[in-house]
């Protein structure tokens, strides 16, 4: 028995599976240290650089943070709401990511970034590819917290067949390997109410940034 239980991994590509309810058993512990963490790195609407806002909100913890401003996307170390650095990455974030990555066959992942996304009612998040990272060799870990929601997952080129897969609370998806750069994004969230988050998903995406 590990610290992190599972049913196993299911499978939808040879480098991308999903950890059914990985996160849950650490779901107060995991809420509580995220509060922690946009108290000191609120929540806030990025600006695309084209300049529009980007509807989900987002925060950072980790050694480097992503941001998107009219000066594009990139990651930095300090948040450019305060000038400081990105809270430090919880003990309990970076425990479950590394335990996730490992499940999936990934066990060099030690994450330096972790980006927050938080999702309203209608919020989504269009098809896109995570490539702001300096070593693709590393996976991508994204873990589901509070109301259900579709993902879809693409391939290589944006015109490729998409998966659509419901992630409930407590998933985590894992994806790397000749998977990193497939294409993926979230259909805009359902009303509803969850026991932890209230009306709200969470998503903690973990990467290797720098
Ligand atoms: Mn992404």
């Amino acid at each position: 028995m590990t610290l992190f239980s599972s049913a196993g991994p299911e499978w939808i590509a040879p480098g991308a599976c999903i950890l059914r309810d990985f996160a849950s058993p650490y779901e107060r512990l995991l809420w509580q240290d995220l509060q922690a963490i946009v108290r000191q790195a609120p929540w806030r609407h990025m600006q695309t650089p084209g300049g529009q806002a980007i509807a989900v909100s987002m925060s950072n913890c980790g050694r480097l943070g992503w941001v998107s401003d009219r000066g594009g996307y990139r990651y930095q170390m300090e948040d450019p709401l305060s000038g400081i650095p990105w809270p430090v990455m919880p003990a309990s974030f970076e425990s479950l990511a590394i335990a996730a990555a490992a499940q999936a066959g990934f066990v060099q992942f030690r994450p330096d970034a972790c980006l927050l996304n938080r999702y309203e009612a209608g919020t989504k998040l269009g098809l896109h590819q995570d490539k702001d990272e300096q070593d693709f060799s590393q996976p991508i870990v994204s873990v589901s917290l509070g109301l259900p929601a579709t993902f879809l997952f693409g391939g290589l080129k944006r015109s490729d067949p998409v998966l659509r897969t419901e992630l409930y609370h407590g998933d985590v998806v894992v994806w790397g390997g000749p998977d990193r750069l497939r294409y993926h994004g979230i259909l805009p969230l359902k009303p509803g109410w969850h026991p932890l988050t209230g009306k709200l998903r969470i998503n903690l995406t973990f990467r290797v940034a720098g």
